[in-house]
């Protein structure tokens, strides 16, 4: 296969409602689209990365100009281009992984598509559909919190998760825990927001019996969750810690966590994802599937690797209504807390051309 050009889009989408996390507000999702041109057709990428550097040290801007200036011209130069040998032509630019994978998921996808095969079927799916749980943004007062926890359970979610900071942690916990009873699947996600200095109020969190508490503190810091493990019943689940197979076999080696969130945006796409799966189920290490407010082209690939067999955690794959009114692709719509794993080629969706219109803001192509 020869990659013959890149289409860079910029997208805009407004978000159902503002989505609080110990590291910002988001209103809207700003996203890098691509579309990868090559000699047996073309495929879709989707990146990660955010506008600001908050999460994690990409940003939209960075991930353009990283892109236009080494990652494709890479891939331009290549002459027998396939999906697995981006991750190595690429090798020698240090980090920028949501760049990768959203370059390599643009590359699998037009590959795939050309042979016929389905992202499941490419990753090693054993499921049709998969578990759907939701990600609950940190409110104003517990009883918005309640009406939101209690609208997500409605429709159908088969887990929640809140978003917790310093100051807001115990008291929603025990308010859900409370309202909604101990049989609910629920977890916390604290996005770094502590440190080992919080061992007690962390410790208050045991005795609701969540599923587990994500990355409590620093991304660098996976010595210092060990040490947090000694000291609390609920299980460590790192998310920005794990960026590759390999950190993800040491975290585990160190006694830092005892499930792993995956987010093939922050490992270097869905291979590495993969690798990341297999590195966990090999340590008994279950897996679920993170979300970064993916369009409809991000969802599709994440529902098909929620679908492998590791996987045996509801992920924040929720449907396309949890973020946007309307989506770029057919939504994504929740069916028995399940969404239906694609089974057409590639990621087996495409964007609807006047959607994708609407919200694109800027447009550029890369060729050479
Ligand atoms: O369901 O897509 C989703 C969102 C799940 O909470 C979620 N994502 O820290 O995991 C996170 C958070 C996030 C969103 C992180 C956007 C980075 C960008």
């Amino acid at each position: 296969m020869k990659l013959s050009g890149v289409e860079l889009r910029r997208v805009r989408m407004p978000l159902v409602a503002p989505f609080r996390t110990s590291f910002g507000t988001q209103n809207q999702r700003e996203l890098l689209l691509l579309r990868a041109v090559t000699s047996e057709g073309e495929g879709w990428g989707e990146c990660g990365a955010m506008v600001d550097p908050l999460y994690s040290s990409e940003y939209v801007d960075g991930v353009e100009h990283v892109l236009r200036t080494f990652l494709v011209p890479a891939l331009l130069a290549a002459d027998d281009l396939t999906a697995h040998k981006v991750a190595p032509l690429l090798a020698k630019f240090k980090g920028h992984r949501m760049a990768k994978a959203a370059l390599e998921m643009a590359v699998l996808d037009a590959e795939l598509r050309a042979h016929g095969i389905s992202f499941g079927t490419a990753l090693g799916s054993t499921k049709d559909s998969v578990p759907c749980g939701v990600s609950v943004g940190i409110m104003e007062t517990i009883p918005h919190l309640l009406d939101v926890v209690g609208g997500y359970l409605d429709d159908g979610y088969v887990r929640i998760k809140l978003k917790i900071e310093p100051g807001w942690d115990v008291e929603p916990v025990r308010a859900v825990r409370e309202r909604f009873g101990d049989d609910i699947l629920l977890q916390v996600d604290a996005n770094t927001a502590y440190t080992l200095s919080d061992v007690p109020q962390l410790q208050r969190l045991d005795p609701f019996e969540l599923l587990l508490i994500e990355q409590p503190l620093e991304e660098e810091d996976v010595l210092g969750h060990a040490e947090l493990a000694k000291h609390i019943r609920t299980p460590i689940c790192l998310d920005e810690s794990v960026v590759s197979a390999r950190s993800a076999a040491d975290a585990i080696r160190l006694g830092a966590c005892r499930i792993v969130n995956i987010k093939p945006s922050r490992v270097g796409g869905y291979l590495e994802a993969r690798r990341v799966h297999d590195v966990c189920a090999a340590h008994g290490v279950p897996v679920w599937c993170g979300g970064m407010i993916e369009t409809g082209l991000g969802r599709a690939a994440n529902v098909a690797l929620a679908s492998l067999p590791g996987f045996t955690l509801p992920g924040d794959t929720s449907a396309s209504d949890r973020f946007y009114t309307s989506d770029i692709t057919e939504p994504f719509v929740l069916e028995g807390g399940r969404l239906p794993v694609p089974s057409g080629p590639g990621l087996g969706v495409t964007p609807i051309p006047e959607r994708l219109a609407e919200v694109t803001t800027e447009q550029s192509w890369l060729a050479s």
